[in-house]
């Protein structure tokens, strides 16, 4: 048996016990013990990749290795995606710095959210676990752990649960209260939360003068917004909004937030609100509170791999700038937005090389594809953006297939004839050197257990930044009025928001993929029945999967589904650089439809 931890992009970042004849057990350790039903070997063997090949013809990694170095002399990007979590594959930047290439800056996750928290905090320190068990009450906003970060579901029981979601999701089904917000109005709910709680005089003041001292202007701020029209707005109440308040002014009070918020132009805004709601609670650096997001997994740590290397944001890159783009671990050609821009893009790339394990589109258009190797068959080690556990990933398996990222450097690095690079094992322990050692764990240098219990910014002696403006120029398309003129009676008369949050058995577009639109019974449309669905960026196919957990103004196609992105903008957020893969709304056809033209 051989100790490892999985490499998914996914918090749990569960540790696991390999026997190579049988497939991995995991074993208690965050987690429940349950195993993942993604760390299945057959799902981890279909379409794997398993030998080099250049235009579509199989050829040795040597002559593969010599194909991408001749076209590394050229103008070249590197995009890396998110598919393997392990520390070791930035070391490709090591490269890239080399050859004078260019990287990709922002997200496709987490990127406006964690720019909100750094406007407020000063920096992103994620939540401990321990901290989650100890509270009373915990809201759930924007966030469907049930599916995402199963892990954490046994530090939710025995609390009060709130979920904040369009989506009457699992964890709602059983929660003391679930507010089904209108998607994209979180910013509005977290403002009058915030000054609900000014008007009722319940504003921890003690803690607000030390840390938070502009409180007052941010209760002025909170003012402009008018309650009864934007109540109205978000569908809610006052009688609504006192119940949740009444779960918010308890004692312990954890906020666990999640991708779905931010998915906006706007998700900056969103997650200061957010937090200047839990500064005017008090919730920060309390034993049993706070707010956790998405944490910053390699925050403490000193990169090796840091470059001076330019950068384009990830979430719109033009990839077209470029004669050479090598995509490693991710798929950009389904993963990214406007998969319509994406792909047109990609064609027009002289040289496009696939670094992965599985066929996908992304592989389907590349001219060199050089297999990987999983995380089950190289080192690696392994930080989470859910706790402060550093896990190493230790080789389980042997495999003729594939190169590990290292390997890959260090090979074209001889061929290229470039000196620096390090023994891998270096890099590893360099990692491993910056953590705290106890009783064979690792834990990474960021960790506190009461998070900004000091105050807030990169050494805790700053105040807290409450949010101070909100500018939001969402539109309608125009494009889309257009095809609404043109196709009259043929579509539906309402444009839905497109929620596209995780599917369970699937990471991103891993594994199992999809191909439902999932809609409200009362829209009349019937089970299995074929369907257009258009934006002004693109239209897809999709099968109907009527779902009474969704709201009537919404329709969901999760992320592992075929042909999602047709419909979503290169639109980059405001702050953070991230995709915004729900600032769009979308009109549902029937089959007659033709497809909207781009
Ligand atoms: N099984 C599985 N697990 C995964 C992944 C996977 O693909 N499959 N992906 C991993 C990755 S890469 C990430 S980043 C994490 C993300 O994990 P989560 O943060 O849980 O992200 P999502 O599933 O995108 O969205 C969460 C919730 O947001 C809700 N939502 C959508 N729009 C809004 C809105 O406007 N307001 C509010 N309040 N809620 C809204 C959705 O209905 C959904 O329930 O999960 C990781 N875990
Ligand atoms: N519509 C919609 N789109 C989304 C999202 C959404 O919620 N909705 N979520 C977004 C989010 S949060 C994320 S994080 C992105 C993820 O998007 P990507 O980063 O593109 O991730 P995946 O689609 O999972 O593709 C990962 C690829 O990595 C490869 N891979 C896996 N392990 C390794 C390895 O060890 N080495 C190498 N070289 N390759 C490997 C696999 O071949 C796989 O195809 O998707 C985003 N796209
Ligand atoms: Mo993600």
């Amino acid at each position: 048996m051989i100790k490892t931890a999985c490499g998914l992009d996914c918090p749990d970042a569960c540790s696991i016990l390999v026997d190579p004849a049988q497939f991995p057990k995991l074993i208690a350790d965050t987690n429940n013990g349950a195993l993942c039903s993604l760390l299945n070997k057959e799902l981890f063997d279909a379409s794997r990749i398993t030998s080099p090949r250049i235009n579509g013809k199989e050829v040795s990694i040597e002559e593969a290795l010599d194909a991408v170095a001749q076209s590394l002399t050229k103008k070249s990007l590197l995009w890396r995606g998110s598919g393997n979590f392990g520390v070791m594959q930035e070391i490709t930047d090591l490269l890239f710095d080399k050859i004078n290439g260019t990287l990709t800056r922002g997200s496709l996750c987490d990127g406006a959210g964690d720019a909100g928290i750094i406007e407020g905090r000063g920096v992103n320190r994620t939540l401990p676990l321990e901290q989650i068990e100890k509270a009373d009450v915990v809201v759930v906003w924007g966030r469907n752990p049930t599916t995402t970060n199963t892990h954490i579901m046994p530090y939710l029981k025995e609390k009060k649960i709130i979920v904040i979601d369009p989506v009457r999701t699992a964890l709602a089904k059983k929660a003391d209260l679930h507010v089904q917000i209108k998607p994209r109005s979180d910013f509005y709910l977290a403002v009058m939360l915030a000054r609900f709680t000014f008007m009722e005089n319940v504003e921890r003041k003690e803690w607000l003068d030390e840390f938070a001292p502009d409180y007052e202007d941010y209760e002025d701020f909170t003012r402009e917004f008018r309650i009864k029209a934007i109540l109205e707005y978000m569908g809610l109440d006052l009688n609504d909004m006192g119940e949740l308040l009444s779960y918010l002014h308890q004692e312990r009070v954890v906020i666990l937030v999640g991708n779905g918020v931010q998915k906006y132009s706007t998700g900056h805004y969103v997650l200061q609100a957010i937090d200047s709601l839990a500064a005017v609670l008090g919730l920060f650096g309390r034993e049993g509170c706070g707010v956790g997001y998405l944490g910053n997994s390699k925050l403490g740590f000193d990169n090796p791999f840091t470059t001076k290397c330019q950068h384009v944001p990830k979430a719109a890159t033009p990839f077209g700038d470029y004669d050479t783009v090598l995509v490693q671990g991710g798929n950009p050609a389904e993963s990214m937005p406007d998969t319509v821009r994406v792909d047109a893009q990609l064609k027009s790339v002289e040289t496009l090389i696939y670094f992965g394990l599985y066929e996908n589109a992304t592989s389907r258009q590349a001219k060199i594809i050089i297999p990987a190797k999983n995380f089950f068959e190289k080192e690696d080690i392994r930080l989470s953006y859910g706790d402060h556990e550093v896990r190493r990933m230790n080789k389980a398996i042997e495999s003729e297939i594939g190169i590990s990222e290292y390997d890959f450097c260090q090979r074209l690095f001889g061929k290229l004839g470039f000196e620096g690079l390090e023994e891998e094992t270096t890099y590893l322990n360099q990692w491993l050197n910056q953590c705290e050692k106890q009783d064979g764990h690792y834990r990474s240098p960021a960790y506190e257990p009461h998070p900004y219990h000091e105050g807030f910014g990169e050494d805790g002696g700053e105040d807290f930044v409450f949010v101070e403006d909100f500018n939001d120029d969402f539109q309608n398309i125009k494009q889309l009025k257009k095809y609404r003129k043109l196709n009259k009676n043929k579509i539906t008369k309402e444009e839905f928001w497109l929620l596209t949050p995780k599917a369970k058995h699937a990471l991103n577009t891993q594994f199992r993929r999809g191909n439902q639109v999932e809609i409200h019974p009362d829209l009349g449309f019937v089970d299995g029945e074929k369907v257009i669905v258009s934006s002004s960026h693109g239209s897809h196919e999709f099968i109907i999967c009527n779902n009474r957990d969704l709201r009537d103004d919404c329709v969901m196609i999760t992320s592992n589904v075929i042909g999602v992105n047709h419909l979503t903008p290169s639109v980059v957020s405001e702050e953070g650089d991230n995709a915004c893969y729900q600032e769009v709304k979308v009109v549902v056809g029937r089959r007659a439809l033709s497809p909207m033209i781009v």
